[in-house]
């Protein structure tokens, strides 16, 4: 088993998944004001303090990935927040994207970037204590797109991230995020997230990316916010494994879902029924970010007094993430 394949199997298995507490800086603020918490290097430090430190966290989460700002900080107890991290057991990642930014010649539509001077900011990371990283391409549903270009140029930019953290030691979390936004139905979220995996694995394959040492982090097949569709919780679960089978090697160790939008709870029982549908040739996990800590912030509102009942919401989650799988 190659070193990479080790870390992606510690990522995806024995019922934990990852931990997505990588919000950018601009994220992290706009999320810290709606809840009335100024923010501040330090408020986002004491949030992701208060996140790390939870009570057997290790139990259900088996990676945090981490924000630049982040992985740089110390806790109060003068541990880097890669290193405390790692004495819990829990791998330490790293966004290492530098966001999505607006496409030229594809009006509404994104391209990620944060290719130049990756080869040396991945031996960075490497060195304060990494172990994975993570990417995301966000691809937008709407009248004619997503465009062949803008898929095009987010599989490509992947694949290249990807190739570079595992010439690095990094398994790379690969992220095409087909956004929930608008009101496309469920089969249009399945026939553009088949199309994009499709491209994506191509592009891997040209690119000599190991899928054995990489996770996959897709969105799950849903109708789009403003659809009027209300597919089960079962239709859900089929839809997005049946894209997976068609899509997916099976070489790739596991498949970790980003939450996108759906509730804490949707989420929760979207993944659950998806295990029901033996045999998957891959682990099927959560590296959601939202649908763990969104109701911890909410309980959390910067007091310390609440400190505890912010950590007992993030717990429940996290239990109950790893109880569905
Ligand atoms: C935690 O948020 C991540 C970083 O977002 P920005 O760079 O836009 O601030 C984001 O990539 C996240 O990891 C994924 O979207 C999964 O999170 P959700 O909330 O969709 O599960």
């Amino acid at each position: 088993m190659s070193a990479l394949n080790k870390i992606a199997r510690t990522l995806v298995s024995n019922r934990r998944g990852i931990l997505a507490a990588d919000e950018s800086i601009g994220t992290m603020s706009s999320r810290l004001e709606k809840v009335g918490v100024e923010p501040t290097e330090e408020s986002r430090r004491a949030y992701r303090e208060l996140i790390v430190t939870t009570p057997r966290l290790e139990e259900s989460i088996s990676g945090v990935i981490l924000a630049d700002e982040t992985f740089h900080q110390k806790l109060t107890n003068g541990r880097t927040f890669p290193r405390f991290l790692e004495d819990l057991g829990i791998l330490p990642g790293i966004k290492v994207d530098t966001g999505a930014k607006s496409l030229a010649g594809a009006p509404g539509e994104k391209i990620t970037e944060g290719l130049d001077g990756l080869r040396e900011r991945v031996a960075g990371y490497v060195k304060g204590g990494a172990t994975f990283a993570k990417w995301r391409a966000v691809i937008t549903i709407g009248d004619d797109l997503p465009s062949a270009r803008a898929v095009r140029a987010n599989v490509h930019a992947l694949a290249r991230y990807a190739g570079l953290c595992q010439e690095g030691g990094l398994v790379p979390i690969v992220e095409p995020e087909v956004l929930m936004d608008g009101d496309h139905s469920l089969a249009q979220c399945q026939q553009v997230t088949t199309s994009v995996l499709e491209s994506l694995f191509e592009e891997l394959d040209l690119m000599r990316v190991q899928l054995d040492g990489i996770v996959l982090k897709p969105n799950m097949v849903v109708a789009g916010t403003d659809s009027s569709e209300r597919p089960t919780v079962e239709d859900v679960a089929k839809a997005t494994v049946d894209t997976l089978r068609a899509t997916v090697p099976s070489s790739v160790p596991g498949i970790a879902f980003l939450s996108g939008g759906q509730s804490p709870e949707l989420a929760t029982q979207h993944l659950g029924a998806m295990q029901q549908l033996d045999p998957l040739p891959w682990e099927l996990t959560y590296s959601f970010g939202r649908a763990l800590v969104g109701p911890a912030l909410e309980a959390w509102q910067g007091d310390e007094g609440k400190w505890a009942a912010a950590q007992e919401a993030l717990s429940e989650r996290a239990v109950a993430n790893a109880a569905a799988r």
